[in-house]
C-alpha cells in the first residue's frame, strides 16, 4: 500500500471508507433522467457490496467543461474492503453498466460518472489512479454535496476540512474583483 496521510473517521478495522462524487447529465433509457440515473447508481454500489453510509442530497449544477448539459451531482460515502484501485475497477464497471462510453473528448457528456475523492487512508498514487481527486477542492459540484455526508473529513494534501475547503472555495467565488 501507498497510503499515507491524514486517517480520517474511521468505521472499522476491516473497512475503507471512501467519499465518492457522482456526476451524470445525460439520461439513461431505463433510469431516466440525470437525477434518477444517479439514484440508480446508488442502488448500484449497494448491490455490487459496497456499505452506503451516507448518501448526499443531489445538486442541479451548470457545466465546467466542454458539455454544454446541466449535471446532476451528488455524493456518497461508502465502506468496502477494497482498496483504492479495487474500488476504481467496480466503479468504471458501473459505469459501463450504465451506457458510459469511453472514448474520444475528454470531459464529454456522460450518463454516469463516478470519481473516488476522499479515502479514509489518505493518498494515494499510481499511474491510472490519484486519490485524493485532483481538482475535488476547486469544484463545488464535488465539494457543496460532499460537505453534507463529510464535513469532518480531511484533506489529507492541504490538511483542510471538507467544510473549509466549501467555504473557501464560495468565499473566493463571492469575492469582488
Ligand atoms: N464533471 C466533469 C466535467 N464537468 N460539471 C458539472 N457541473 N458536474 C460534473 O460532474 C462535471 C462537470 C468531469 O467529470
Ligand atoms: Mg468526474
Ligand atoms: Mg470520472
Amino acid at each position: 500500500m501507498t497510503a499515507t496521510g491524514a486517517a480520517q473517521p474511521s468505521g472499522g478495522a476491516a473497512h475503507q471508507r471512501y467519499v465518492v462524487a457522482l456526476g451524470s447529465n445525460v439520461g439513461h433509457h431505463r433510469h431516466g433522467p440525470p437525477p434518477a440515473v444517479l439514484r440508480a447508481a446508488l442502488r448500484a454500489l449497494v448491490d455490487a457490496g459496497l456499505v452506503l453510509e451516507a448518501a448526499s442530497p443531489l445538486i442541479a449544477s451548470a457545466p465546467v467543461g466542454p458539455s454544454r448539459r446541466r449535471y446532476a451531482n451528488g455524493a456518497a460515502l461508502v465502506a468496502t474492503p477494497l482498496a483504492p484501485p479495487d474500488l476504481l475497477a467496480l466503479l468504471q464497471r458501473i459505469e459501463h453498466d450504465f451506457g458510459r462510453v469511453r472514448r474520444g473528448q475528454r470531459w464529454r457528456a456522460r450518463t454516469l460518472d463516478l470519481d473516488i475523492v476522499l479515502w479514509s487512508g489518505g493518498r494515494w498514487l499510481d499511474s491510472r489512479l490519484t486519490v485524493p481527486h485532483a481538482a475535488f477542492r476547486e469544484r463545488a459540484f464535488v465539494l457543496v454535496p460532499a460537505t453534507k455526508i463529510a464535513r469532518d473529513w480531511r484533506d489529507p494534501v492541504t490538511r483542510l476540512w471538507v467544510k473549509h475547503l466549501v467555504t473557501r472555495l464560495t468565499r473566493r467565488r463571492a469575492a469582488p474583483r
